[in-house]
Order: structure tokens, then C-alpha cells, then sequence
């Protein structure tokens, strides 16, 4: 075997550590190579072949301990031994911070939750674009249904003053919405999550923001002179006409005015087109400079930490550089629906895990995988994430997708799916209403999940309930199941067994899946 056909760097997908142990992965050809054997201390290891994917496929040793090895690699191939190094070199060492791994999220679109305050009239239960009128003081109200479920942390879908129910149109970014009960509730809802040690992310829209942001105001108002000029993508003068801001303040219904103004069009960059969401220029060092300030101002008010909105939409660069800025302590979730790796873990300590819900719909919802695959998608990802797998943010469904429920219309499927994420690797979140059976709409769309939480306890799906929680507990009190090695045992047709392993501590996980309910079945054991 020649050089270029394996490969090897002591860089931070290559080489970790992580909770006390070393991961070490070597990378060939694939069907190059016939075993590798790490050398490293004065000990041999075999490594474990982990996955494949198009040319390569990827061998991976895990040693006890952390710090500076010296280590080289015996590579056999057609019946020769030949060996590869000595490397000599400190492990990466991850830099989430420590308080993240052992949360499970709860994630709350404020608007559909509950209402605290009289306001808004609810709408009705089912989609509609209307306000719900949930607010803040209602999430306050419902604290006791997060300690019961046993969440301990949560992400809030965007709280600053828009114009919209789901507010990812953000007018001001220095304060609370009123209708969500503003500057005080919110203070109150810091200082209750801190009792329940509740720890809190909110939702940083810096893509764009509403067209009715008071910059982008200015910048229609005085063009060329205005202050903001820099601050958006501006593509030509003047940024709208006189027809598209005639239409914009006529009364005709929201639908037939989208229409109009698409028609019309206007000269900037925005967000899927959306006129109501013009993009940042995100090369300025102003917007720079004030998306660190908003990030700041929010860390020093009670965040945990930011979920960063379109994040793949803006350069990575700029979030290394917000990440450099911000206290140690705060935990950086990107929403990143493609390839992770530009962004982890320099960038963010984790992203949105949109590769591991795309596995996960592929065995457990379509069925077009086995278990055989699937753990190879898994080994896969790991090998893309090195230690940030640990710290992504992973879900079954959020605001952007379908209920998984919905998807595979029944519990106990959903109860298997939700097993797995419970005790996989990565920080488990529960989408609102998940943990009661809520479900939305089947005919698709963004908000097909977001229909209002029920609070009627008759009408909850007790079985979905008592086991969520159940599930919830089994990871908070397991250190294995937050940070353990991931060993697989047996992925088969539709069962995988696995272990999580961390120092004397094992648990073992035994999923029988089915697409029939009634075969379904997951089994946890702990030594
Ligand atoms: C609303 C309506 C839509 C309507 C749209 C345009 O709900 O039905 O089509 O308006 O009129 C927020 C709101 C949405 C709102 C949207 C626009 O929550 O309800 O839509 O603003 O006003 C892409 C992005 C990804 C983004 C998703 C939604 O890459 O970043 O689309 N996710 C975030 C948030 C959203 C939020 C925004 C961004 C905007 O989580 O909630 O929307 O701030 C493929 C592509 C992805 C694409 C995805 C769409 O997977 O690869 O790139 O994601 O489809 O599902």
C-alpha cells in the first residue's frame, strides 16, 4: 500500500480526546486495506473498522486516557505489514462547555404554548398564520410541566419585538416583545429558570431582519444617504418603489399583497425571497459589530447561550469571530441544514443535527434502510463530527418540520425513535406538545407542526407521556448516556443493540423496531 492511499493528521476529526478517553481514526481506501493495528504507549490495539462512504473507509481505536500520545499505525494490505508514523501530538480537546452535556432541551414556539396573560384572543387550535396569544407568563405559569417532564433546559423560538407570530422578523432586537409580556416578564422568567436550574438558549435571527427593522426604515427613506447603507444587501436605487410601498400600506389581504409586491419586486437580498426579510450584509464590520453587541446584551441578561437562525446563510468566518467573543460559557448552536463540517467545532460547538433527523427519518419513518446502514450513517456523521457530536443540538422534529408523530402515525413507533435519541450520542431536545402526543397537519408545509399546545390532561396520550419522562430521567441520571463511548453490539433487519460506556459505568440499549406498532419494542438496561 502506498502513501496517498491512507491517511492521517493529528487534527481535531482525527484525533480527541473526550471524557477521559482518546479517539484516534485512520482513514484508506476503501478494500485497501485488511487490518490496522494502532501502536501507541508501548501497546498494540486493533482498530475497529467504523464506517465507509464513497472512497474511503475509516478505522477507529479508542485508548483510555487524554493527553499527548506518540503513535504510529501498522497498516496490512495483500499480506504486507507496513507501518505509518510515528505521529506525536496533543489530542484536540473539545471546548463545549461542561453544563451542556447533561441537559435534555425542551424547545417552545412562544406563541403556540400558553397564554399568561389576557391579550390576544387565541386562535383556533388548528394551523392558521394567526397569533395564538401564547406569551412568557404563560411559559412561567406551565414551569411545573417542564420539571415534571424533567427537561432542564430551553430553546425559545424568537422573543424580541416582529411583527409576526413565529417573530423571526425582528424590529428590535434590545427588547422583549410586548405582546409576549415584555422587559419585566422576561426578567421574571430568567429568574424562575434559575431556581429550577432551567437553563436557557434563545433564537438569534442575523441573517436578515424585518423589513420594518428601523435601519432597513431608514435605508428606504434616504437611500443612497442613508447611515445603513451597508448594512443590507442593497442591489440597486430606490431600495422599493412608490407602487410597492402604496401596496404595502393598502388594505387588501395579507395573501394578495405577498402577491403584489412579489410582482412588483424590490432591490435588495432577502431570505427565500421573503420581501418581509431583508438579508445583512454580513461583510460590513458594523452589522458585525452589532450582531456581537445583541449576542453580548442577551448573555448578560439571563441567556445560556444562542440558536443562531439561518446560520449556513452567513459566512462561517463571522461566527468564529462571535464565538471568539462571547464568554466561555455560553453554549453555539448553528442552524445548519447541509454538511456540518465547515462550522464544527470552530464555529459552533454544535448545529442543529439535521444529518442524524435525515438518518433517522430513513430507518425509522420510511423504512428504506436497515440497521445495518443505518449504524453506518451513523459512524459516518461521528467521523464528520469528531467531538462536537457530542454537543449537537438533536431532535425527532422541531418548528420546521412535520410532528414525528404525524410522520409515523402512531406512538409506539415514535416512543422507539425517541428511545434511540434519548440515548444516543448528542444533546436530546423534545419539541413542545411531543411529550403529550400533540400532532399537527399531514398535508405539509413550514408550520404543520405548529398547532397550540393542549393543556387538557384527558385528552393527553398518557403512554407517550409517562415514558418520555421516563426516558428524560434515564439520560439525566446516566453520565454513560450524556458522554459515554458509542459500542455498537448488533444492528440486524430492524433491531440494533448498543452500548454506552463510560469508565465502570454501561448501559445497554436493545431497539426491536418494526414498521407494524405492535412489534415495536426498546429495552434499556444499566451495569
Ligand atoms: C412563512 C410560511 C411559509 C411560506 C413563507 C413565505 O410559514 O409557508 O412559504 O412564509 O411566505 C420563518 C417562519 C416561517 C416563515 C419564514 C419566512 O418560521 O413560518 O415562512 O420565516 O417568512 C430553509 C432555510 C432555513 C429555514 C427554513 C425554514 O435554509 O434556515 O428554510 N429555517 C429558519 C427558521 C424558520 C424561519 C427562518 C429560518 C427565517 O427555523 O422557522 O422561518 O428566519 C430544504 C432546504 C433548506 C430549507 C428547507 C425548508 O431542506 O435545503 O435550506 O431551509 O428545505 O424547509
Amino acid at each position: 500500500i502506498g502513501e496517498g492511499e491512507f491517511f492521517h493528521r493529528p487534527s481535531a476529526t482525527y484525533l480527541y480526546s473526550f471524557a477521559g478517553r482518546t479517539h484516534v481514526i485512520f482513514r484508506s481506501l476503501r478494500g485497501k486495506v485488511s487490518r490496522v493495528v494502532l501502536r501507541a504507549g508501548g501497546r498494540k490495539t486493533e482498530m475497529r473498522p467504523k464506517a465507509h462512504g464513497g472512497l474511503f473507509e475509516y478505522f477507529e481505536a479508542v485508548l483510555s486516557g487524554e493527553g499527548p500520545i506518540e503513535y504510529s499505525f501498522l497498516i496490512e494490505s495483500e499480506g504486507k505489514t507496513s507501518e505509518y508514523g510515528p505521529f506525536n501530538a496533543e489530542p484536540y480537546r473539545s471546548e463545549t462547555p461542561e453544563w451542556v452535556f447533561e441537559r435534555v432541551f425542551y424547545q417552545i414556539m412562544p406563541d403556540r404554548f400558553e397564554r399568561g396573560l389576557p391579550g390576544t384572543p387565541r386562535g383556533e387550535a388548528f394551523q392558521s398564520e394567526e397569533f395564538h396569544g401564547g406569551d412568557l407568563a404563560g411559559i412561567i405559569k406551565r414551569l411545573g410541566h417542564l420539571e415534571e417532564l424533567g427537561v432542564n433546559a430551553l430553546y425559545l423560538t424568537p422573543i424580541f419585538e416582529s411583527m409576526t407570530y413565529h417573530r423571526y422578523d425582528v424590529t428590535d432586537y434590545f427588547s422583549i416583545d410586548r405582546k409576549l409580556g415584555g422587559w419585566g416578564i422576561f426578567r421574571e422568567l430568567v429568574r424562575e429558570l434559575k431556581k429550577r436550574d432551567i437553563r436557557l438558549i434563545p433564537d438569534g435571527v442575523f441573517h436578515h431582519t424585518s423589513f420594518f427593522h428601523p435601519y432597513f426604515q431608514d435605508l428606504i427613506a434616504r437611500g443612497n444617504e442613508s447611515d445603513y447603507k451597508d448594512f443590507y444587501r442593497v442591489t440597486g436605487f430606490p431600495v422599493v418603489s412608490d407602487e410597492f410601498l402604496e401596496v404595502l400600506r393598502s388594505k387588501t389581504s395579507p395573501r394578495e399583497k405577498h402577491q403584489r409586491l412579489k410582482e412588483i419586486g424590490w432591490n435588495y437580498e432577502s431570505f427565500y425571497s421573503v420581501w418581509l426579510m431583508p438579508r445583512l450584509n454580513h461583510d460590513s464590520q458594523e452589522v458585525r459589530r452589532f450582531i456581537g453587541e445583541v449576542m453580548e446584551y442577551w448573555l448578560e441578561r439571563g441567556a445560556d447561550g444562542w440558536r443562531l437562525d439561518v446560520a449556513h446563510g452567513v459566512p462561517p468566518e463571522l461566527w468564529r469571530e462571535m464565538r471568539k467573543a462571547m464568554p466561555e460559557e455560553a453554549y453555539l448552536v448553528g442552524e445548519v441544514m447541509d454538511d456540518p463540517r465547515p462550522w464544527v467545532p470552530d464555529a459552533f460547538h454544535g448545529t442543529m443535527n439535521y444529518p442524524l433527523y435525515e438518518l433517522i427519518l430513513r430507518f425509522f419513518v420510511e423504512g428504506e434502510i436497515d440497521a445495518g446502514e443505518f449504524l453506518n450513517g451513523l459512524e459516518l456523521l461521528s467521523i464528520h463530527l469528531g467531538p462536537a457530536e457530542y454537543a449537537m443540538y438533536n431532535f425527532l422534529d422541531n418548528h420546521d418540520t412535520e410532528r414525528f408523530l404525524d410522520l409515523v402515525g402512531d406512538g409506539r413507533r415514535y416512543l422507539c425513535a425517541l428511545a434511540f435519541l434519548m440515548t444516543y450520542k448528542g444533546i436530546p431536545s423534545i419539541f413542545y406538545g411531543d411529550e403529550i402526543g400533540l400532532r399537527g397537519r399531514l398535508d405539509g408545509g413550514l408550520s404543520a407542526g405548529r398547532a397550540s399546545m393542549v393543556w387538557d390532561r384527558g385528552k393527553w396520550d398518557t403512554e407517550i407521556f409517562e415514558t418520555t419522562k421516563r426516558l428524560i430521567r434515564l439520560r439525566r441520571k446516566s453520565r454513560a448516556l450524556q458522554l459515554g463511548e458509542f459500542v455498537p453490539v448488533r444492528f440486524q433487519g430492524r433491531t440494533m443493540i448498543y452500548e454506552r460506556v463510560l469508565g465502570d459505568e454501561r448501559v445497554r440499549v436493545e431497539i426491536r423496531y418494526s414498521m407494524e406498532p405492535e412489534d415495536c419494542a426498546f429495552h434499556v438496561t444499566t451495569s
